[in-house]
């Protein structure tokens, strides 16, 4: 244990560097190029205040042209492409929901989709008054699939899944006028409501940007969460690796990316079958490894112990390696650049979804009635490319960390249970945890997610803040790309418990987990949702009392602003390191950096200052602590 080190930033730009050069050699372009051409950015964009939504524009805000040509004015300007932004976020997490809904509406006992957790499905069944007695297990789960898709357009009533926020906190949603209806609605209503000649008063835009949010949190994510488990398993912790280092020169490299794991699930099955081994060996390759990318490749870590070969800037790097066969996509986060940089290697991009289709790829359209054929092919296309490799290319860093992932819900109340000795005997319940925090050998926890983003040192961010934040004692559940900047550094190492201050290091060694905990991918957020409805119903609190703050630091999707609302709705105040586009008005600054503390108990803080940042949440979790004695 004694010689455990973190990777640093310094050594895994060593690493980009390096492969730069070979991507300089073939003529590649790369996002840290196409940054330079990009700068500066856009002023009116960046401040929000630029509307383009009818064409009477483009109208921008300026001192001396304070209001489009319609009378809107930077206020709701700024509204309206916040509202726009969160439907884009809310619509994809949700959208990808609907798919894994639909893949278990087509699970089968004969495969190539099963029902792994029979006893999850029956639990969500019951919640949803879903008679389960004497019920085919697939029979059941096709019911309450078309429940789930039933949601997405249901013509009253709430999100099923709201019935899990504690009462409190959805007396302040039905208050507040955001208690999330259909997800589709939610969608529909944002783009209605920001078309030209409709809203432009900030507080009703945000109002609806959390109701999207929410929507998104409590439902379609939720969802996608919840039924993959089901068909693909409760992640519990499992050991892997992470960083680009994990991909093996002699081996055939498949690479999955994207988000959706009913891909990346069958792609990984039958790179690990007898027969497609014997195959990839039979071209000169001693092996088959997948590893992956983004959140798909936190899908099949949690599940699978599958490789993290990196995050979301460092999609281009697998390609760089020069060892890259196949890079397997699905949906989200895909640089289309990955197309022409492929087209510098042997390397076969292979997109899969209708939902995202690019040129230079190879589509290879995924469904689930012919996912086996479709899998199969392409792992034999990967090995079939083996061949067209240039060593001359390849280079692969021999840069790795070891990680312990798959710390769902279920995972975290196992793994505490047991760990705390005295009067708290409740098994099954957040109890024990909460006994860590009450007595404050825990100080709090920060859940740490979200993506890279050029405007910040890759992954500089996440690693220092949780650094800072364990050193105090307080505790990381991290998920998304936040999750493999962690794993990379080290910090899902066991070994990590030695950069945490007392406390929690105690608690790392009693209960065998590093200080970091891998969660999952972005639609795993809900599982942060559940985790703290489940803490302030345990402890009786609210949720906005809880120690608990989260952060997205480095952040740049529209899947993140529709995170964030549902985060600060649900009573976590949320700190981010990169401004959403509303500096252009001190109104919706206002509002969501205090104003919507009426209504949820909750609100944003924007920092870049990574030091500022650290502290800011420190100080939050410490003053809830006091204002609870504790
Ligand atoms: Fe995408 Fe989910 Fe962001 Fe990573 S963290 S860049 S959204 S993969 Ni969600
Ligand atoms: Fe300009 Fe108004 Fe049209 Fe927007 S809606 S482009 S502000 S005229």
């Amino acid at each position: 244990m004694g010689d455990f080190k973190l990777t640093t930033i310094e050594e895994n730009e060593a690493i980009t560097n390096r492969l730069l050069e070979t991507g300089a050699k073939v003529g590649a372009d790369s996002w840290q190029l196409r940054v330079k051409n990009q700068t500066p950015h856009c002023k009116f964009g960046e401040q929000g205040v630029c509307c383009r939504i009818c064409s009477m524009g483009p109208c921008r805000i300026t001192p001396k042209a304070p209001r489009g040509i319609c009378g809107c004015d930077a206020h709701g300007i700024v509204g309206r492409n916040f509202l726009r932004f969160t439907a884009g976020g809310c619509a994809a997490h949700s959208d990808h929901g609907r798919e894994i809904a639909h893949t278990l509406y087509q699970a089968r006992p004969e495969g190539p989709y099963k029902v792994k957790d029979p006893e999850k499905l029956i639990r969500i069944a019951k919640e949803w008054n879903i008679e389960t007695e004497g019920k085919d297990i697939y029979d059941l789960a096709h019911e309450v699939a078309y429940v789930a898709l039933g949601e997405y357009g249901k013509i009253e009533g709430y999100q099923n899944f709201t019935s899990r926020a504690p009462e409190h906190t959805r007396e302040l949603w039905k208050k507040a006028e955001i208690m999330p209806r259909a997800v589709d609605r939610e969608i529909a209503t944002a783009m209605h409501m920001t078309h030209m000649g409709n809203t432009s008063k900030p507080e009703a835009l945000v109002r609806q940007s959390f109701r999207t949010g929410l929507s998104d949190g409590w439902g379609g994510s939720m969802t996608g969460t919840e039924f993959s488990d089901v068909l693909f398993g409760t992640p519990t912790p499992i050991e892997t690796e992470a960083n680009l280092g994990v991909m093996v020169a002699e081996n055939v490299n498949i690479v999955v990316h994207g988000h959706d794991p009913s891909l990346s699930e069958l792609i990984c099955e039958y790179a690990d079958d007898p027969e497609m081994i014997a195959y990839a060996k039979s071209k000169g390759a001693k092996g088959i490894t997948v590893s992956g990318v983004c959140c798909t490749s936190n899908e099949v870590a949690m599940r699978r112990g599958i490789p993290m070969a990196g995050n979301f800037l460092q999609q281009e790097n697998v390609v760089l390696t020069g060892a890259c066969e196949a890079i397997v996509v699905d949906v989200q986060c895909i640089f289309p650049a990955l197309g022409p940089l492929s087209k510098c290697f042997h390397t076969k991009f292979v997109t899969t979804s209708p939902i995202c289709q690019m040129p230079d790829s190879d589509f290879v359209r995924f469904d689930a009635a012919t996912a086996g054929e479709n899998a199969k092919a392409i792992v034999k296309m990967a090995i079939d490319n083996f061949e067209n490799r240039n060593p001359d290319l390849v280079y692969i860093p021999d840069t790795k960390q070891k990680a312990t992932v798959g710390y769902s819900v279920e995972a975290i109340v196992k793994t505490l249970d047991g760990v705390t000795n005295s009067q708290v005997d409740e098994t099954g319940t957040t109890k024990p945890l909460l006994q860590c925090i009450t007595s404050g050998v825990i100080r709090g926890a920060v859940a740490m997610v979200g993506c890279n983003n050029p405007k910040i040192r890759p992954d500089y961010l996440h690693v220092e803040l949780m650094k800072k934040m364990i050193a105090n004692d307080i505790v990381i559940i991290a998920s998304g790309c936040s999750a493999q900047a962690a794993a990379k550094a080290g910090l899902m190492d066991k070994a990590a418990k030695d950069l945490c201050g007392a406390g929690l290091k105690r608690v790392c060694e009693l209960a065998d987990i590093p200080p970091v905990l891998h969660m999952g991918s972005c639609v795993d957020i809900s599982r942060m949702l559940m985790l703290a409805a489940e803490l302030a119903k345990d402890s009786g609190l609210n949720i906005s009392q809880l120690p608990v703050v989260g952060c997205a630091p480095e952040w740049m999707s529209e899947k993140a602003v529709s995170i964030g609302n549902y985060v600060v709705s649900t009573g976590l105040d949320t700190f981010l390191g990169v401004d959403p586009y509303v500096s252009g008005s001190d109104q919706m600054c206002e509002l969501l950096t205090n104003g919507v503390r009426d209504w949820v108990e909750a609100a944003y803080t924007v920092e870049k200052d990574l030091d500022k940042l650290g502290d800011l949440m420190i100080e939050r979790i410490e003053e809830k602590r006091a204002a609870l004695g504790i």
